[in-house]
């Protein structure tokens, strides 16, 4: 005979979960206004159109960042091709939700980019990891041409896609954002977290960047979001609870990558200026970030 199933407490103490879970009521916490479980439009928007070659719909998030990063290192690079409008995709707005960004991408999430390069044929992409890929490959930049250092950028590329949503969906999530401070939750996605930083520490131990030698799209990925957790800069005390200044060889890639001017200016665009006075909302032309 089967053991009957363990009672196990739930949070609130009443709750038993429906046979078939419905959307009845906002989860709560931060983003609670957005969260909803369909997709597509909620409004007709059309979405402005700068004098640029690339049209960035965006905001100065982690997975933001690491394409303005992209596009300033390009452009650093001299790459005149890569320059860019930044338009601001107010997402607390529910401006991700409007026809002409779900056009752009069904996946509602910034960033999105549009390729107006050749006006006959425009190129939309969509995943920040795809736009990195995508802007590399067309400026022949910042992806190894040797294929053994290109297949570690891309190892270490689409690392950073799979394990950061553990360390902001996750830890961030349930450290700083959740209505309701959950031990359980905190302590698995806080071991998950620091297993994560443990992995990058012991890569630069042995490596100066993620593909080898060659500074690449795969350190513009990683740095926005465990880097920014390193420095203080996301989910309030984060930096401490999770002892980030232990990984001494993480620190250094942080500071090395940090301080590239190009990371600096890209990490700047489409955020309010309320809270930094060298952010900017909207980025036409380099003299938006001069
Ligand atoms: N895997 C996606 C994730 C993008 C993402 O999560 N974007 C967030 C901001 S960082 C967003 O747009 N959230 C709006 C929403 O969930 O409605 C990528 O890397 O591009």
């Amino acid at each position: 005979m089967a053991d009957a199933p363990e009672k196990k407490p739930s949070l609130p103490a009443d709750y038993v979960p429906p046979k078939v879970w419905s959307w009845e009521s906002p989860s709560g916490g931060a983003f609670a206004s957005i969260n909803r479980p369909i997709a597509g439009a909620t409004h007709d928007k059309v979405l402005p159109v700068g004098q640029q070659p690339l049209q960035l719909y965006s905001l100065g998030t982690p997975n933001g960042q690491k394409v303005t990063i992209l596009l300033e290192e390009l452009l650093a690079a001299g790459h005149a091709g890569a320059e860019y409008d930044a338009w601001y995709i107010d997402i607390l707005e529910g401006d991700q939700f409007g026809s002409g960004f779900t056009e752009l991408n069904p996946n509602s999430k910034i960033p999105a980019l549009l390729d107006r390069s050749n006006p006959e044929k425009p190129q939309r992409v969509f995943e920040s990891g795809a736009i990195l890929l995508y802007l590399a490959e067309k400026f022949g930049a910042f992806l190894p041409e040797d294929p053994a250092a290109r297949t570690e950028a891309l190892n270490w590329l689409f690392w950073q896609m799979g394990s950061a949503p553990f360390l902001g969906g996750g830890f961030g999530h349930f450290y700083a954002y959740a209505p309701v401070k959950i031990e359980y939750a905190i302590d698995r996605y806080a071991m998950e977290a620091k297993r994560q930083y443990d992995v990058l520490d012991r890569h630069f131990a042995e490596h100066r960047f993620a593909a080898g030698n060659e500074y690449s799209i795969a350190d513009m990925a990683i740095f926005p979001w465990y880097g920014a957790v390193a420095l203080g800069q996301a989910y309030g005390d984060a930096a401490t609870f999770l002892a980030t200044k232990d990984y001494k060889h993480f620190n250094r890639w942080v500071e090395e990558v940090g301080s590239r001017p190009a990371v600096k200016r890209g990490r700047r665009v489409n955020r309010k200026k309320e809270n930094d006075p060298s952010f900017i909302r909207e980025r036409h032309s380099a003299a938006d970030l001069d």
